[in-house]
């Protein structure tokens, strides 16, 4: 199923004058408050996510898995899909691979299936926390930080092939996460462990293109439950340094302990220069994958605040921005318009903060005005400045209705079957 443009504009038609009065008004309020609203239209359409392929099927849980129907059975299948949503909201540009769940066959048509629907390849994921059939090694105690060369050895191996992947198709950086760690104390030296990893970390970079990056992801547990070797933010910017320039930190929302302050990791790295990119999600008590914004909003719009000031205010380089997430009860798709609208939405409140007033009032230390500042912002409704965004790019002025109305899911049970699954996590 492909989604023409035609689909779109009819599906636009209904919604149109509604979303004309709300955005001449809301356009009004910002152009008095001084702020050039073609400008932030201008931004809001440059800020494209990348889809997880692995995102594109219902996850599951430890304790089940309800597939839901038409699933993309197929690296063609989730292109595709990535490419329905793209039309949608004009916002995904890309979709980043997890290697071997998406190891093409051929590349050439997956190469030209991705062109036709506008989609690249953002950051490939290798995978070294499970056994694949045949598999000569365990992984079972570690990959990059196991004690035994061999294994270690298996692990530098496959992530050298995942960057060949990438290079046939065009990705520009390797995404690393690790289960490697601990469910017991005593079970292995800690120290040796990250040593290990460090060493392993240092062959793969050998062989990273001059114009990629190594995006090295933190998670505090889970797998295991004692310890992980590269558990925090620290621990992933001191990898990233000694490996050298093209190594960086990557922040999954959800891989912090309850209420640590991600923004404040955020504006350190950027202070450092080695913030790599994100895998938007949101969590209440873990690495929940859950729906971007649908819990703490508030902390997704001070975290785009400082990524605003630290694009203004630091030499970090450009981002690669990402989504990971799980979906047990949504349709996925669904799933991913909201994450992405929430993504876009705490983006454009934060280019509506007045930072020359902030700055003002953190110098005088007037903590109210400053507090107020950002409020101001946050609460500010900016659905219809996405919208006209959006609509301006050529897609839907909602994309959870267009999605709806032309019947997206339906079509693509009729083609691909109702019992077809996803393949992945
Ligand atoms: C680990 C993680 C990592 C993996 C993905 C499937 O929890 O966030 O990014 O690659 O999930
Ligand atoms: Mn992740
Ligand atoms: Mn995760």
């Amino acid at each position: 199923m492909k989604l023409t443009t035609d689909h779109i504009q009819q599906s636009n038609t209904k919604l149109k004058k509604e979303h004309q009065r709300k955005f001449d008004f809301l356009a009004e309020s910002l152009d008095q408050r001084g702020l050039d609203v073609s400008e932030l239209i201008q931004k809001i359409k440059d800020l494209q996510i990348a889809i997880p392929s692995w995102a594109l099927g219902a996850g599951g849980t430890r304790f089940g898995r309800f597939s839901g129907a038409g699933e993309p059975a197929t690296l063609i299948h989730k292109i595709q899909d990535v490419g329905i949503l793209h039309a949608l909201n004009k916002s995904n540009n890309a979709v980043s691979l997890h290697i071997p769940w998406d190891t093409p066959q051929d590349y050439e048509a997956i190469k030209q299936i991705a062109d036709e629907v506008q989609i690249g390849f953002d950051a490939v994921n290798s995978n070294t926390f499970q056994d694949q059939a045949g598999q000569l090694q365990s992984y079972k105690y570690g990959s990059l930080a196991n004690s035994e060369q061999a294994v270690r050895d298996l692990a530098v191996q496959h992530n050298k092939e995942v960057i060949e992947i990438g290079k046939k198709l065009g990705s520009k950086a390797l995404t690393v996460w690790l289960a490697d760690g601990a469910s017991f104390p005593g079970q292995h030296s800690l120290r040796k462990a990250l040593q290990n990893t460090y060493s392993s970390l240092q062959e793969i970079y050998k062989d990273l293109p001059e114009d990629w990056k190594m995006l090295v992801e933190y998670k505090p547990y889970e797998p295991n439950f004692y310890s992980t070797v590269i558990q925090d933010w620290g621990t992933s910017f001191l990898l990233a340094n000694k490996l050298g320039p093209k190594a960086f930190t990557l922040v999954d929302l959800g891989h912090h302990l309850p209420n640590t302050n991600i923004e404040q990791i955020v504006a350190t790295l950027m202070t450092e220069k080695k913030l790599g990119g994100f895998h938007f999600n949101d969590s209440k008590y873990g690495d929940d994958d859950l729906t971007v914004g649908s819990i703490k909003p508030y902390q997704l719009f001070l975290i785009f605040h400082e990524l605003i000031r630290g694009f203004d205010e630091t030499e970090n380089p450009p981002l690669s921005w990402m989504i990971d997430a799980s979906h047990n009860l949504k349709d996925p798709l669904e799933d991913l318009l909201q994450s992405v609208e929430a993504i876009k939405i705490s983006y454009a409140q934060a280019l509506l903060v007045d930072q020359k007033a902030l700055e003002s009032a953190q110098e005088s230390h007037d903590v109210t005005a400053a507090q107020d500042i950002l409020q101001d912002a946050y609460r500010t409704d900016v659905r219809p400045l996405l919208a006209e965004a959006i609509r301006q790019s050529g897609g839907a002025i909602s994309a959870i209705d267009a999605y709806r109305n032309l019947n997206v899911r339906e079509q693509l049970i009729k083609e691909r079957g109702k019992s077809s699954k996803a393949s992945g996590l």
